[in-house]
């Protein structure tokens, strides 16, 4: 297998490198944008002439974007599953390479690709990929495998192990020994370990879910309070996480674990490996890697891909200032999306509760607020939102979001949109945790009941014996 995978890495290296020119055709999402700051920084220090372009997702409308020139055109991120539309826009097997890790379409064209489904890798993503063939290209360049981690925990490769694992693990040695990464391999699962008071970062925390502290930032804080540890530095601002002793932090975990083992949950999620970034400035999103994946998820949801490309490449002016402004904005749109969401409440069918939410919010955010309306609502049933499309009135977005547990139970969310999508003559995808669709507008009643079905299906399939 990885014998495989070296040789496929070898040779998309060697077609990168014999190119005259190369155009980067990446997806807007942390893993997309990532890869693109990986590909083009180690190309340009090669001294390839090398373009970008991002597009939220290949379809015929973004085909346009395209160049049509001599250029080799390098589908990152995307590509695999719509080789079909690159045979349409009339591009040849040897104007092409293809790195991707969703499934693959067939395809007559036989556009050369790297892709880690190929070999059994299904906890790296595209970001991992890139970074591989970049070290193929030049050696020297490990700098970069902190852009691939970042990549790999912003597309959830991290969550399942609660660390990275496998060739993605192999990666995070490169920054480690480079010196721009810090492992830190029993720290708090928790979200915002760098920027957010330590009773914010715990009250967010929904993986595992902690009675009495989840959700509840005061409970959080006087939880706390009890332990006697010092939460505020000299100035009286809040500390974060990482800035905590360590015996303040095992404490903690400490207490945190009685609270679970006292509500009967698992206490093996508690803890996770984390990946820090020293030569970031402390205290900002830049300095984790799942922070800073957030960030430019926030850039490329809110159309500002190469914002977060700029920040990749180390820009601390400008694009930073921009990106930290659109980070503000997402959370608090995202705040009140999930508000809306449990003001109004959710319907719930047999195995799935769903939600429309009209042209309130953006689209491309109904997914993330699907995700933290889950921890709040019915946990055990797959969270749907609906959402109208303002620029394609006739299009229906849906976004679907489970957790772990279900997974446990059979569900697989990409299985059951693709299927449920394709009989009202919509395109679904993605994850298993998590996954979107595009209908029509006027099958949604229909295509509701149709995903209900296959969950029940994949429900009764995993346990026969839990009925
Ligand atoms: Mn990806």
């Amino acid at each position: 297998m990885e014998m495989g995978l070296d040789s496929d890495v070898r040779r998309a290296a060697d077609l990168i490198s014999d190119a005259d020119s190369v155009t980067i055709i990446s997806h807007i999402d942390a893993d997309g944008i990532s890869t693109e700051a990986i590909l083009s920084q180690v190309l340009t220090r090669e001294g390839m002439p090398v373009e970008s372009v991002f597009v939220r997702q290949l379809e015929p409308m973004a085909m346009r974007h395209v160049p049509k020139d001599g250029s080799l055109k390098l589908f990152t991120d995307l590509g695999a599953g719509q080789q079909g539309l690159l045979e349409e826009h009339g591009l040849s097997a040897d104007e092409v390479l293809i790195l991707d890790h969703h499934v693959s379409q067939p395809c007559e064209t036989p556009y050369p690709q790297v892709n880690c489904l190929d070999h059994g890798i299904t906890r790296m993503s595209t970001a991992g990929l890139a970074y591989l063939v970049a070290k193929a290209i030049d050696p020297t360049g490990t700098d970069l495998a902190k852009l691939a981690v970042i990549g790999n925990v912003g597309d959830m490769m991290a969550r399942e192990h609660c660390g990275l694992v496998g060739p993605a693990r192999e990666i995070v040695q490169d920054g480690v020994e480079y010196g721009n990464i810090i492992v830190h391999e029993r720290d708090l699962n928790c979200y915002g370990t760098s920027t957010r008071p330590i009773h914010v970062c715990l009250a967010y925390c929904d993986d595992p879910y902690i009675d009495g502290i989840t959700n509840n930032t005061n409970a959080a804080l006087r939880f706390l309070d009890r332990l006697g540890i010092p939460l505020k530095n000299s100035r009286g601002g809040w500390l974060v996480w990482e800035e905590l002793p360590f015996e303040d932090k095992r404490k903690i975990i400490s207490a945190l674990a009685q609270q679970l083992i006292a509500h009967g949950r698992e206490t093996d999620r508690l803890l996770a490996e984390t990946y820090i970034f020293p030569d970031e400035p402390e205290r900002t999103p830049l300095r984790n890697a799942s922070e800073y994946a957030t960030l430019l998820n926030a850039c490329g949801r809110w159309a500002k891909p190469r914002v977060g490309s700029c920040i990749c490449h180390g820009d601390r002016g400008d694009a930073y200032r921009e990106a930290e402004h659109m980070l503000a904005h997402h959370r608090t749109i995202i705040r009140d999306l999930l508000q809306y969401i449990l003001e109004n409440g959710v319907t719930e069918l047999s195995h799935l509760q769903y939600i429309h939410t009209g042209d309130r919010f953006p689209d491309t955010i109904v997914g993330i607020g699907a995700g933290m309306a889950l921890s709040k609502l019915n946990w055990k049933k797959p969270m749907m939102v609906l959402a109208a499309m303002v620029d394609e009135p006739e299009v229906t977005k849906v976004s679907m979001r489970t957790n772990e547990w279900a997974l446990g139970q059979g569900v697989d969310l990409a299985q059951a949109l693709v299927e449920a999508s394709a009989a009202v003559g919509g395109a679904g995808g993605g994850h298993k945790i998590a996954a979107g669709a595009f209908i029509p507008r006027d099958t949604e009643e229909e295509f509701v009941d149709g995903v209900n079905r296959i969950l029940k299906r994949q429900f009764a399939s995993a346990d026969p014996d839990d009925s």
